[in-house]
């Protein structure tokens, strides 16, 4: 565990949800302006993930917009690809993960994107984790968002393990002042700079981290140093540059362990092979 304020300034924030829940268009109402594409021509087709440093009231923070690491019906190198790509950008920490959800029945899918999530980081993530609702129109009148929530046993005991952190947004219909003050992003944004501030106070201003973001985030400060003696370049340049290097190499290393397992398992069955043949050979 590090302290949030070491290395880069600023606080990672990582959005994390099945296609289409909205991930791009929270991220945007959070920073208050459209930097992520959503909708159709959404940037989540390449399955990288993207970036956005803003300071919100007051706050550095780093939105992370993964749109894409869950999509379907990709290749597995697509997948790992989106995968590494979502780990650098994450890397050496994140101070809180946004699990965003539609308002709307919670399946077997919503709980597989959970399941994703720990399997991809660790259960420990849910530590720092808020729940976040997009579509908040969908609310029947006078319902708040944890009404909503406590309908639903799996959501309910999801929202538990996340400390109770739930909040609602409509990143379309709640943007201008409502009359109703729960139903308005600009009040939903102060409550969920506060759920994030309790995260860190939790954490004693530690984020969460594991071994393989401190294992990728010791990868990228060695290409740092290499690039840092090849010529004048800015530390933000620096830094995508050393990203790029970690994801192409990690995906060719793990190419390369691919071919010596296939290597391998042929090997041992032509061994086996070999050896039994012959042996049911002399038997006959
Ligand atoms: N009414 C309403 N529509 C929303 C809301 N949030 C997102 N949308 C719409 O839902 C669609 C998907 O939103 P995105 O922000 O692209 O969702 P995403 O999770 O980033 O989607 P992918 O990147 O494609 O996986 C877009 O057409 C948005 O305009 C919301 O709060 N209310
Ligand atoms: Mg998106």
């Amino acid at each position: 565990m590090r302290l949030l304020d070491s290395g880069p300034n600023t606080m990672r924030i990582v959005l994390l949800g099945k296609p289409g829940s909205g991930c791009s268009s929270l991220a945007n109402t959070i920073l208050g302006e459209d930097s992520f594409r959503s909708g159709s021509c959404s940037d989540s087709k390449t399955g990288l993930s993207l970036t956005k440093t803003k300071s919100v009231h007051n706050r550095p923070l780093t939105l992370i917009d993964t749109s894409g690491l869950f999509h379907p019906g990709v290749s597995e190198k697509e997948r790992k690809a989106s995968i590494l790509s979502c780990v650098t950008e994450c890397a050496p920490g994140v101070a809180a993960f946004l699990i965003v959800f539609k308002v709307e029945k919670f399946t077997e899918q919503e709980n597989d994107i959970v399941t994703q999530i720990c399997r991809l980081f660790s259960e420990d993530a849910l530590e720092y984790a808020v729940v976040v609702f997009t579509r908040g129109d969908q609310l029947p009148d006078r319902v708040k968002i944890h009404d909503f929530v406590s309908e639903s046993k799996a959501l309910r005991e999801l929202v538990e393990k996340c400390g109770g952190r739930c909040h609602v947004f409509d990143n379309r219909y709640w943007k201008q002042k409502q009359q109703d003050e729960y139903r308005s992003n600009q009040f939903q944004l102060a409550e969920l700079l506060k759920s994030i501030d309790e995260i860190a106070m939790e954490h004693d201003g530690r984020y969460y981290t594991d071994n393989m973001l401190l294992k990728v985030e010791n990868e990228m400060k060695r290409e740092e140093k290499l690039i840092r003696q090849s010529g004048n370049m800015s530390v933000k340049e620096i830094r995508e540059q050393a990203k790029g290097k970690v994801v192409k190499k990690r995906m060719e290393r793990s190419w390369f362990r691919l071919v010596v397992r296939f290597v391998f398992i042929s090997g041992f069955f032509a061994a086996l092979i070999g050896v039994i043949v012959p042996k049911l050979m002399k038997k006959q």
